[in-house]
């Protein structure tokens, strides 16, 4: 996995996405509001699905105000170069994405009543669609090798570091009031019940009509069709459209169309001992 990077803090970063002062301007000085709302993930998981979720949640399901901008601007990621300014225009309560591992979250949410919701997903399935994504993101070499890219992500070569490093720091929190963790696969399986769940999180209450509609807005299918939520709009120099979709196949399990059964095994037994300590077992431990 291939890209002109820095680490900070163990992580690595994208130049062209981030600068080493936009991350420690994110870490240090970021003014988190207590009534913010933060989608945090490790790249690949969900990110955007739970945009549109959660934005369609706060206007009660009217797609026609969600649906006014883009969605990468609609909850911009805070730790990116230029999101400040479409930052400071969102109007509260914010719903603002980052990919930030734990460690290099902003300080001030610490001290803050803000909510974060982190979604994971397999990560088998994690390698898959970042592959993809790969050649068609700019700031990626594109690679067909697909065993040095699994190595790779094993390794925390991949944008935003290690995926067992990034799921441990942030299920620290996951006791906490403030913090609701959901899988893909999960929204995949119940889109509706995990609507729902989120909406008791948030505090907010709709009505059926409106739990249909944010269910409606948030399928693979409708926001690939749409052009506010496909990220179709960007420019040719940032995403070649023509290598593949940013809206790919948004199914759990495309993983057992790319591994063979060796590499599976391989990364199955690093899995485990990568979480061995780990407390917790998710969905695609008893599904894989
Ligand atoms: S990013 O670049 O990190 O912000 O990407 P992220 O949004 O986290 O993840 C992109 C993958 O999520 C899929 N996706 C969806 N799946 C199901 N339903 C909906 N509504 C949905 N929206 C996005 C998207 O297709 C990417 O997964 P793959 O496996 O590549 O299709």
């Amino acid at each position: 996995m291939s890209f002109d990077h820095f680490e900070y803090k163990g992580v690595r970063f994208a130049r062209g996405l981030h600068t080493e002062e936009s991350i420690k301007q994110a870490e240090n000085e970021f003014e988190v509001f207590d009534d913010d709302i933060y989608i945090v993930t490790y790249p690949k998981s969900g990110t955007n699905w739970m945009i549109e979720i959660l934005n369609l949640i706060k206007e009660k399901g009217d797609f026609a105000k969600t649906n006014a901008l883009p969605i990468y601007i609609r909850s911009p990621w805070y730790e990116t170069v230029g999101s400040q300014e479409f930052i400071d225009k969102l109007e509260p309560p914010r719903i603002i994405a980052s990919h930030l591992p734990h460690h290099v979250f902003a300080k001030s949410y610490f001290k803050s009543k803000a909510k974060i919701i982190y979604t994971m997903r397999n990560p088998r399935d994690v390698i898959v669609s970042l592959f993809h994504f790969a050649s068609v993101l700019k700031i990626f070499t594109p690679t067909e090798n697909f065993q040095n890219f699994i190595e790779d992500f094993i390794q925390g070569k991949a944008l935003f570091g290690s995926w067992f490093d990034h799921v441990k720091g942030w299920m620290q929190m996951k006791d906490d009031e403030r913090f609701f963790f959901i899988t893909y696969e999960e929204l995949i399986q119940d889109l509706r019940g995990g609507v729902i769940r989120i909406c008791k999180f948030l505090g907010q209450e709709l009505d059926d009509a409106q739990i249909d509609s944010v269910v409606e807005h948030s399928t693979f299918k409708s926001m690939k069709d749409n052009p506010m939520s496909n990220w179709t709009q960007l420019p040719s120099d940032v995403m070649d459209q023509s290598k593949g979709t940013f809206m790919r196949k948004g199914i759990s399990g495309d993983w057992k169309n790319h591994f063979t059964v060796a590499q599976s095994e391989y990364f199955d037994k690093i899995y485990q001992e990568k979480m061995k300590d780990f407390n917790m077992s998710f969905f695609w431990e008893q599904s894989s």
